[in-house]
């Protein structure tokens, strides 16, 4: 049986109050950031429709996806045009929930549709599903009014209403799902996550349309990580800002280094699976090395070969008097290396049918190179290599400690090298784990206005009646008032993949493409920068002055800039 839904208003709830933010106690910098006023699209600033596109097909396996999307596949995207009239609007209900992962700007994606509904749709009401998807489920949600979103305008975080990570998946949750929108009596769900959220998103939307339901899904590009994009959609917010806040930490590492002599730093990033944050943060930054999953991936590198590119470029650095420096790792690293890979695929299994216990009879089904890889790592990483799968089965890369392990290795191949007369200088390694840090931080400006710009979107598509579309903003390289807004359908960026012998929709993460500007960029410099000193420091996040309105080296190389 569904939840009843928890009724509130003003950020009460029936489970207890809803503690919101207090702009009263804010820096001097977040209540300035309160006060930022966000630029629109030009655009959406005065009267607006929308145009139907073409129809679309899918990334790959179109008429798999159309079996899986009867009701949404093929729908055109669309784009807000200017109107010479007033469109009639009318109130809206609206649902929105925060999916998975923390990613600067959130609260203005949020904001945007709220605006949204104050501007253009009077009358209006937007509820705010707490704790991501289950607060749909479970149908817990909160009013939003203006003054509770008030505190959160260009704030950081999630916590205006947090988010989860649970999926919407089995029939009972499709169904629980239809009970809150019902009982709502929504016109429209905004899903704000990654590409996992913005499947499931599509296949709420299908549901509620094959149930006959008036409640529409749009999705909004969320991640950090910065694999959520592709033509329509030129990147995921907060991004922009997680790089940004990482390229100032290592920018500060840096100095530390260059200042003792005396410590190599291994800098883990995170974004999961790709390597985007790294190579960012490396455009951003210039590090002695920087490892590119993608790349090793491709060139099937071994764990060694890893590890032997590391200390060739440090015992070269001792040979010019260099014992320090800083090398980036990217989260998902240990994952590209294709026998870890194959060790994770047989872990995967193991772990899904078998009892994993310090025994160790388990062990007896990995194949001979898979255990001996096993056994050759640190206890600390096969421990958090057999740590439980994420709700969308992905191992935690988060919690593998990759840097450490690199810093042992690396010391046992100087060691080897030492005694074959080949090094002589002192190594010592110092880790970092750069993650967290990053999600929450103030979004810059780039993030603060995409976000805005998502949402004020989002609404409009809502309020034209659209369904099973992603809000995309684009022409990001220009002002943002010559910004384009409007939808790319869900089905478009997907294709599938065979799980458990069944066909299941995916959006593809897009990974670091190794022929595209940004990748190509840092592999012309990156030898200089292993050998000389180019240390930047790009200094914290600014939000008036030089710089301040300036995104990020990936989305501009991308978009061909020339910088
Ligand atoms: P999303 O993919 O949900 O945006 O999450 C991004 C991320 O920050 C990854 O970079 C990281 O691996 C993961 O979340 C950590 O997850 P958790 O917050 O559950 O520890």
């Amino acid at each position: 049986m569904a939840a009843a839904a928890v009724a509130t208003s003003n950020g009460a709830s029936a489970n207890g109050p809803t503690p919101g933010r207090l702009a009263s106690v804010y820096s001097e910098v977040q209540t300035s950031r309160i006060a930022h006023a966000l630029p629109l699209p030009s655009v959406l600033r005065s009267h607006f429709t929308l145009a139907d596109g073409a129809a679309s097909s899918a990334t790959g396996n179109p008429e798999e996806i159309a079996k899986l999307f009867p009701n949404l596949y093929g729908q055109p995207s669309a784009a807000v045009v200017p109107s010479a009239q007033p469109v009639a609007t009318k109130p809206l209900k609206i649902g929105v929930v925060l999916s998975g992962g923390q990613a600067p700007g959130g609260h203005n994606v949020i904001c945007g549709i709220f605006d949204y509904l104050q501007e253009r749709a009077k009358g209006s009401t937007m509820y705010g599903f707490k704790g991501g998807p289950a607060g749909v489920m479970k149908g817990k949600y909160v009013e939003l009014n203006a003054d509770f979103v008030y505190p959160y305008r260009n704030q950081g975080g999630f916590d205006m209403i947090c988010s989860g990570r649970d999926k919407i998946e089995t029939p009972e949750q499709f169904k629980q799902a239809e009970d809150t929108v019902t009982k709502l009596d929504l016109d429209g769900l905004v899903v704000i996550g990654g590409d996992d959220s913005n499947t499931n998103a599509c296949l709420l939307g299908e549901y509620f349309r094959g149930r006959n339901l008036k409640t529409r899904v749009i999705g909004c590009p969320k991640t950090i990580d910065g694999d959520l994009k592709c033509k329509e959609v030129p990147t995921s917010f907060g991004f922009d800002t997680a790089c940004k806040i990482y390229s100032e930490m290592i920018g500060n590492v840096m100095t530390d280094a260059r200042s003792t002599g005396k410590y190599y730093h291994f800098v883990r990033l995170m974004g999961r699976a790709a390597s985007h944050i790294t190579l960012e943060c490396a455009l951003q930054t210039h590090p002695n090395v920087s490892l590119i999953g993608e790349e090793v991936a491709e060139k099937k590198e071994t764990l060694k070969q890893v590890t032997d590119y590391i200390t060739d470029v440090i015992c070269k650095r001792a040979e010019l008097g260099y014992n320090y420096g800083v090398i980036l790792i990217p989260e998902g690293l240990i994952d590209f290396i294709p026998e870890v890979q194959k060790l994770i695929a047989e872990l995967n299994e193991i772990l899904a049918h078998d009892v994993v216990d310090e025994a160790g009879a388990w062990k007896s089904k990995l194949q001979p190179e898979s255990r001996q890889l096993f056994d050759f790592l640190p206890n600390t990483i096969q421990e958090q290599l057999l740590l439980e799968r994420d709700p969308h089965g992905n191992v935690q890369v988060a919690k593998i400690e990759t840097e450490k392990m690199l810093i042992a290795m690396v010391e046992t191949e100087l060691e080897k090298r030492r005694a074959a007369g080949k090094y002589s200088a002192h190594f010592r390694g110092q880790s970092h784990f750069f993650g967290y840090e990053g999600r929450c931080g103030l979004p810059t400006n780039f993030d603060s206005s995409y976000c805005y710009a998502l949402g004020y979107g989002a609404g409009a598509l809502l309020q034209f009646g659209k369904t099973g579309l992603i809000s995309s903003v684009g022409n990001l390289a220009a002002p943002v008032e010559e910004w384009t807004v409007g939808g790319t359908p869900l089905t478009a960026l997907m294709d599938v993949e065979r799980r458990h012998g069944k066909f299941k929709p995916v959006i593809k993460k897009a990974m670091v493409e190794l022929d595209a500007a940004p990748f190509k960029k840092f592999a012309s410099m990156r030898d200089e920068w292993a050998i000389k000193n180019r240390y930047i420091s790009p200094g914290p996040i600014q939000f008036s002055g030089p710089g301040s309105d300036a995104s990020n080296h990936t989305l501009m190389l991308e978009l061909g800039a020339q910088i």
